[in-house]
């Protein structure tokens, strides 16, 4: 294709894409800003061969020197911050902090993975048998296989090729194709890092050790079938990730999880309110709720209840829906027509369950080939069936409550199991909020929203958001395979579990 028009691309080599199987509009006007052909299921079986062969050299590199290419990454990165986050942006839809804040976090798992690779050990076992040891040695898998969505379009990868990288893996991605641009801009990053790596440690990094796949769901299955993937980490809807998981399972590979949210948050009658407020309105319209961590569902205490409904009401009259590349808006655009048609769908079946609905009309900001919307309040007269759905826009279902039981019910009575939280100054509700009894979520928290989880924690959730861990804690553990080591430096063989055996 020709070069995209209006930002920069860092460098991308769009000369092996020349055609027209993917048209990429901006969210932002509509403008179509690159034509590319898709890549097919064979160039996919090529690039996990090349993966393959580059695994096979990889894995004998030191962690710590592995490390020193996740550092280099981070540093290349932390150089395009402004150029990246801007293209996220105009690829995405997304608001330019937030385009920015996503690059932050690339940057910020490299560093995690940087100190990782020198941290990739296991334990040392009391043995039953005298003059034993035994041990748990952690190696490289093999091709990761990662698969990521259009709302966090850069920094998905990153969280899984900042840690495959260091524990010894090659990956092949597959980006959501509506957004393949900015994956050409961080494949191209890459590369950088690499030439930057490569001139004082030459050889080291093999030619393919990141490969990237550029069209349809096609390219996914093939990675999901291939038996040279070992992992699978997909990110994306409930339907993808029960694709992706069967057909992995089916040769009993391993697939990473990381599908759909339907989040909630508590509001108790001891809550700080203007916390809670903020906290409800950027969880709920940031990213225009197209975040797996979006808050969908509020549970409001009755005693506070239409004090709060008003609240919201009058934020979300005045939150500024514009341009994702003016400095004071802050909900940017849908990604697409699609995600307006199921917005209005959502919208329409909560007044037929009761639902009051205030804003969720289209605005027009950048004309008619972009799809912007006033975020919406729907006040419920308890959790009907649509607010067992993920709808993938800005819209908040509010729910009243009395007994903080009753709460925690619906905050667990949903088939996702993503992110959840609490407000409230009473520790006996925080406290029971996030127990085994609490909520049944992977991300639970109080005092704070359901979306923005730092990198350092295990990043994932239960039921249908698939029960897959990224980035922080121990998630890199993932990407390794344990061995457990027996080793007997005595002059006996005896044997476990008390067996006689003479030859
Ligand atoms: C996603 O929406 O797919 O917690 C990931 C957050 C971000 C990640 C969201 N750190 O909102």
């Amino acid at each position: 294709m020709s070069s995209p028009r209006i930002f920069s691309t860092l460098g991308a080599d769009f000369s092996a894409y020349a055609g027209n199987d993917l048209v990429i509009r901006s969210p932002r006007d509509g403008e179509v800003i690159a034509q590319l052909k898709a890549q097919t299921p064979a160039d996919a079986e090529a690039a996990i061969a090349g993966a393959q062969q580059a695994f096979l050299a990889w894995r004998e590199v030191p962690a710590p020197v592995r490390g020193e290419l996740v550092r280099v990454l981070g540093e290349v990165l932390r150089e395009h911050r402004d150029e990246l986050g801007a293209l996220v942006t105009q690829e995405a839809g997304k608001i330019l902090s937030e385009g920015l804040g996503e690059v932050q976090e690339m940057i910020d798992i490299c560093d995690f993975a940087v100190g990782l690779s020198r941290q990739l050990h296991g334990l040392t076992i009391a043995s039953e048998r005298p003059g034993h040891r035994m041990m748990e040695t952690w190696h490289p898998l093999g091709v990761v296989g990662v698969i990521t969505a259009f709302n966090f379009p850069v920094a998905v990868w990153a969280w899984n090729a900042a840690l495959a990288l260091v524990c010894g893996n090659a990956v092949v991605w597959k980006p959501s194709e509506k957004t393949p641009v900015t994956a050409l801009a961080v494949q191209a990053l890459f590369a950088k890092a690499v030439a930057r790596f490569s001139a004082q440690r030459p050889n080291l990094v093999p030619s393919q050790l990141c490969g990237l796949l550029i069209g349809g769901a096609d390219l996914g299955e093939t990675l999901s079938r291939s038996a040279a993937v070992p992992l699978v980490s997909a990110t994306g809807s409930v339907r993808m990730g029960r694709k992706v998981a069967t057909v992995v399972a089916e040769r009993l590979g391993r697939s990473l999880l990381e599908l759909g949210g339907n989040n909630a948050m508590i509001v108790a009658p001891s809550a700080d309110l203007n916390l809670a407020l903020r906290a409800i309105t950027f969880s709920a319209v940031g990213t225009a709720g197209q975040r797996c961590t979006s808050l969908r569902r509020l549970f409001v205490h009755s005693s506070i209840h239409d004090q709060v409904v008003a609240q919201i009401k009058r934020i979300y009259a005045s939150v500024k829906v514009g341009d994702p590349l003016q400095g004071d808006t802050l909900v940017g655009p849908l990604i697409d027509q699609a995600a307006f048609d199921a917005m209005q769908a959502a919208l329409s079946q909560a007044r037929a369950q009761g639902g009051e609905v205030t804003g969720g009309e289209r605005v027009d900001v950048m004309g008619q080939q972009s799809w912007y919307v006033r975020p919406a309040v729907v006040t419920m007269p308890g959790q009907t069936a649509i607010m067992h759905h993920e709808t993938f826009a800005p819209i908040l279902y509010i729910v009243k409550y009395d007994e903080l039981g009753e709460a925690i019910a619906m905050n667990n009575a949903v088939p996702q199991g993503l992110s959840s939280a609490i407000f409230t100054n009473d520790m006996r509700e925080a406290e029971l909020f996030v127990s085994a009894v609490g909520s049944d979520c992977g991300l639970a928290n109080v005092n704070i929203g359901t979306s923005g989880a730092e990198i350092g924690g295990a990043f994932g959730g239960e039921k249908e958001t698939g029960g897959g861990r990224e980035s922080g804690s121990d998630a890199w553990k993932n990407y390794m395979r344990r061995a457990t080591n027996t080793i007997n430096y005595s002059k006996t063989l005896p044997l476990a579990q008390g067996v006689k055996f003479d030859i």
